[in-house]
């Protein structure tokens, strides 16, 4: 039997689990320009759930857990249904089968299955439910999960969840925010302490679509992230987690409450705990930052763009890639780009980028750069420019000042998200945010002094 290998008492278990693959997504954030992007974006997303499926094969798992957000909106088209059906029912054929619980994304108020399912696929409904996990004869492990029943949880739906003493080895799927992480909408949200309180062994998560292990142990806490990354912010390699667990195989028969003698029943001994990353995206974003200082032709500048572009390329294992390109800084090319020069370069920027079998896009270039002026003499010039120079660089250098533009930010921005989002800048985003806004100031300024 895959999944397994027995040694005396216990037996090693292996598992995938994976989350927010969001089938379907229209990535309508993203600003490309052509209809062979979209559809590339569009089939990456299901190319990371086969990518998946390969990986439970490859590594010899007996399950596969899906955290939530497996489709991207509410109506699953009949395509995405059938691209799951097709995968799963391909690991239900090497006896690998898939516990699956819904999030925000595609809740049960929406699931209207055109499809009948493999015995192998459960799929987790509005309460906890259990299945036990069965290695010849024995259970020794169990997958608890909850469903979403509508997109906006707003209770804590790990208090739902408990292991009792003696159980077997647990595993809890849940989609849901801990610890209140402002990037993400704060759908059942719950603690670490919540999630240690349960009992569970393994809390397989789903809904932060930046990977983590918030814990190692006692309970594993982890967020496998989204399977390929669906926009600009979220760069770098995007797959599923491998876990590989030694559990007691003292269980007797699938029965409840088993657990073998002194209550080992493969609980807990999570130091023998592995967690794997395994990339599965087929596009990586990049963010490309370059910055104009010393460059006096924007024929530098083009080389600079395509070398650090081909650097990246060159560092993510063959895949395609979509870059987002930031400029930064200031000097004589910044009058170019103003100019014409932005469309200049993103032409060039994506002509640069053909490599044989791959495709890659550059999503957009982003001007941040400023004028070229003598900052220093500007600052001490005594003028409007100068008041404002020197309140930029105090905002800079005072703690308070930061925080006082952070609440600012937070307060006045009307869109909820955008307060969030705010609520969740380190200080180094903040004095980004920053120096963008004394360049574009600076330029105001300038102008109006010029005129
Ligand atoms: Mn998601």
């Amino acid at each position: 039997m895959n999944g397994f290998a027995e040694s005396g008492e216990s037996v090693d278990l292996c598992f995938v689990h994976a989350a927010d693959i969001h089938l379907d997504s229209p990535f309508a954030s993203i600003k490309l320009d052509s209809p062979e992007a979209a559809e590339a974006f569009a089939s990456a997303a299901r190319a990371s759930l086969q990518a998946i499926g390969q990986v439970c094969i490859d590594q010899g798992a007996r399950f596969l857990v899906l955290s939530g957000d497996v489709f991207d909106a509410e109506q699953r088209s009949l395509r995405a249904q059938h691209e799951l059906w097709t995968v799963l029912g391909g690991l239900a054929e090497h006896n690998v089968h898939t516990y699956i619980a819904w999030g925000n994304h595609d809740s049960l108020s929406g699931w209207r299955s055109a499809f009948s399912w493999p015995d192998e696929v459960h799929f987790f409904g509005p309460e906890v439910s259990t299945y036990p996990v069965i290695a010849r004869g024995r259970e020794v492990a169990r997958v608890s999960g909850i469903s979403y029943p509508q997109p906006a949880v707003g209770e804590n739906l790990a208090l739902m969840f408990s292991k009792q003493p003696g159980d077997p080895f647990t595993i809890g799927v849940l989609h849901c925010n801990v610890g209140g992480d402002p990037a993400h909408a704060n759908y059942a949200p719950c603690s670490l302490a919540d999630l240690a309180a349960s009992g569970i062994d393994y809390w397989a998560l789903g809904h932060v679509h930046q990977r983590s292990i918030i814990s190692e142990e006692g309970p594993a806490v982890v967020y496998p992230g989204c399977a390929q990354g669906r926009n600009p912010r979220e760069t770098g390699p995007h797959g599923c987690f491998v876990v590989r667990v030694r559990v007691s195989a003292g269980g007797v028969g699938g029965a409840g409450g088993v657990g073998g003698a002194g209550g080992v029943g493969g609980s807990c001994d999570c130091g023998r705990l592995s967690v794997e990353f395994v990339p599965t995206d087929v596009i990586r974003w990049h963010v490309l930052d370059i910055s104009i200082d010393g460059m006096f032709t924007v024929d530098q500048l083009i080389e600079e763009v395509r070398g650090g572009m081909a650097r990246l390329a060159a560092s993510s294992n063959g895949r395609s890639c979509a870059f987002r390109v930031r400029l930064f800084g200031r000097g004589p090319v910044h009058r170019e780009l103003a100019l014409d020069g932005q469309d200049a370069l993103l032409s060039a920027a994506r002509e640069s980028v053909s490599y044989g079998e791959r495709s890659d896009w550059v999503e957009c270039v982003q001007d941040f750069t400023g004028p070229d002026v003598d900052r220093d003499a500007l600052r001490a010039g005594g003028s409007l420019i100068s008041d404002f120079l020197c309140l930029v660089d105090e905002a800079r250098s005072d703690p308070a000042l930061l925080a006082q533009i952070r609440n600012a930010l937070q307060t006045k921005l009307a869109r909820p998200r955008l307060a969030r989002m705010a609520r969740g800048l380190s200080d180094g985003e903040l004095l980004q945010i920053i120096s963008r806004a004394e360049s574009l100031a600076l330029d105001l300024l300038l102008e109006e002094a010029d005129s």
